[in-house]
């Protein structure tokens, strides 16, 4: 790691000294990537065992231009409250956005109305998904909800709010709206432009060309992709996201022999197996509603698109249905496929990144443009067992975030191991575009730790809110507080179905137990700890007014 540099350099780095130009023209331009469900374990610049065998060159070279930040968290793991948290620089409960769905209050400003109120040029392209229009955009591009791999649906401001499909893959197409907007823009003002990629979300689809790569890669396990949860609360034991048991074999795993993209030859082979077409959803089993959705993916595919996809998976599926695998022997089998396919979405993320980057370098926009990289959350990439997220433990609650900042050289490759959360990010735009801070936005802004320095005052922990249960996943609710030692997990609320109520704490030293395999809640030689972040907590509670915990 380079060491930072020295301190008068952070005010040629802060926002007030790039606005302290006369003409907005001189503003930073800044461009947000942010994957969804992007791991920082499937980031090459991060050094994880995993990306060494699947590298991302495009988003290191980021790294290597820019600040890589080790601990970047999100305040709720989850997509459309990531989401909300980015466009109003608030907490879920003071957005309104606490899980999937509906939420969103759309009485807050959000920080696009502010860059454009100053004179940017505002743009979003690719995954919107909160239930409301785009507010505070010049230039939109969006997609339905969650989104299609392949040729995905947009909605407009010109498409008078419908959704029109168009032909290619998700992460392609949404590069190519980006550079759109770039093209069309004014050059004469600065502009922000949000990239909001669809993958790597499940299920996890490839581009065509990408279907053969790493076939011969042989992925590491995770050292706890067998954990038993031991001393651990219920919740998680009682999740719905492992590898072995969750992840299922059709639309997850692409081992669908008996659905095709065609209409007639799936209604036959349903016949076969008690399907009827329309069928009503909570009709159906487990496995006929996976081959409905399935088919559904599929038939979205261009004939040629179909050849492709058929070329990548048939003669893989048939032998891995000739070996009839079980108990850890298809666990395994299972963590191979979704590895293999997760990391195929990566390639073509880090394609487009490098496309971008490709284009705002040859016009001239490297030098006056703040560049980020991040994932509206973490993902588990079979540790514990797992895929998913919201759980408040690392691999979810942490973020990828690369920032590049037009610096001078001395600058480059730093990393920051500063504790920041996805409330800074639009206070650090604010910083950037020179404006002030709205009263009760908790974020702080990114842009002194540019230079790899961590002023004094700097955060010593974070706060953390998951509140999206019962839901798939069935991960339960919980909050809690990190400080860069130590944290504090309390899951809490009504149990559903077979879930009990819970009320129950969870205290982990990670430099001790990286992997949060120990829970020390109620031991003795962690009682002064224990009581510092309970104390933390409830500062907290109490500071952001939380209503339920
Ligand atoms: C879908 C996925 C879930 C995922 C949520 C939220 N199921 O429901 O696995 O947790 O989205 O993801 S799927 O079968 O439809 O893919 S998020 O990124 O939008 O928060
Ligand atoms: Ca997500």
């Amino acid at each position: 790691m380079k060491t930072g540099k020295p301190l008068f350099w952070a005010a040629f780095l802060t926002g007030t000294a790039a606005c302290s130009c006369e003409s907005p023209q001189k503003q930073l331009n800044i461009v947000h990537i942010m994957t969804d469900d992007h791991s920082f374990q499937t980031i090459s610049a991060y050094g994880h065992p995993i990306s060494r065998l699947a590298p991302t060159p495009n988003i290191d070279r980021l790294a290597a231009e820019g600040v890589l930040f080790r601990r970047a968290f999100v305040e709720n793991s989850l997509s459309t409250p990531s989401r909300a948290c980015l466009m109003t620089g608030l907490y879920s409960h003071q957005n309104g956005q606490r899980r999937l769905g509906k939420g969103i209050d759309t009485t807050k400003v959000f920080i696009s109305e502010l860059l454009r109120e100053r004179g940017y040029q505002t743009a979003v392209v690719g995954k919107w998904h909160m239930q409301c229009e785009p507010k505070g955009f010049d230039f939109y591009k969006v997609l339905a909800g969650q989104g299609d791999y392949y040729n995905p649906a947009f909605k407009s401001k010109t498409s008078e709010g419908k959704y029109i499909r168009e032909e290619g893959y998700a992460t392609a197409l949404i590069t190519d709206h980006a550079i759109e907007f770039l093209e069309n823009r004014d050059p004469d003002k600065p502009f922000s432009l949000f990239v909001h990629h669809k993958a790597p979300h499940r299920n996890w689809m490839p581009e065509g060309k990408y279907l053969e790569l790493y076939e011969e890669v042989d992925f590491p396990l995770p050292e706890t992709f067998n954990d038993n949860y031991d001393t651990r609360c219920d919740a998680a034991r009682s999740q719905e996201m492992s590898v072995a048991r969750d992840m299922t074999l059709i639309t997850d795993l692409k081992v669908a022999e008996w659905v095709s993209a065609n209409w007639e030859d799936s209604a036959a082979l349903w016949k076969e197996k008690g399907l009827k077409q329309g069928q009503i959803a909570q009709r159906l089993t487990r496995e006929q509603l996976e081959a409905w959705n399935w088919h559904r993916a599929l038939s979205r595919l261009t004939p040629e698109q179909y050849e492709a996809w058929n070329k990548g998976y048939a003669e893989k599926n048939k032998t891995f249905m000739e070996q009839n695998l079980k108990g850890e022997a298809l666990a395994k089998w299972k963590y191979q496929r979704y590895l293999k396919d997760y990391l195929r979405c990566i390639k073509t993320i880090d394609d487009e990144v490098g496309r971008l980057l490709q284009y705002l370098e040859t016009h001239g926009l490297l030098e006056n443009t703040l560049i980020v990289y991040t994932s509206d959350q973490g993902f588990y990439m079979g540790e514990h067992g797992w895929f998913d997220k919201r759980f408040m433990y690392e691999e979810s609650f942490r973020t990828p975030l690369i920032v590049r900042h037009p610096a001078k050289d001395a600058f480059r490759g730093m990393e920051s191991s500063a504790l920041v959360q996805n409330i800074d990010y639009s206070v650090t735009y604010l910083d950037v575009a020179g404006i002030e801070k709205p009263a009760g936005w908790n974020g702080l802004s990114l842009l002194p730790l540019l230079n790899g320095l961590t002023p004094a005052d700097w955060r010593k922990d974070l706060y953390y809110h998951y509140y999206d249960y019962p839901a798939v996943h069935q991960v339960r609710r919980h909050d809690g507080v990190r400080d860069d030692r130590y944290k504090l997990i309390h899951f809490y609320g009504k149990g559903e179905g077979k879930d009990h109520d819970i009320n129950c704490n969870e205290l982990y030293d990670l430099q001790e137990d990286p992997h949060e395999l120990y829970n020390l809640y109620g031991q003795f030689e962690y009682k002064d700890v224990q009581e510092r972040l309970q104390k933390r907590l409830e500062e907290y509670r109490s500071d952001l007014k939380t209503d339920e915990y």
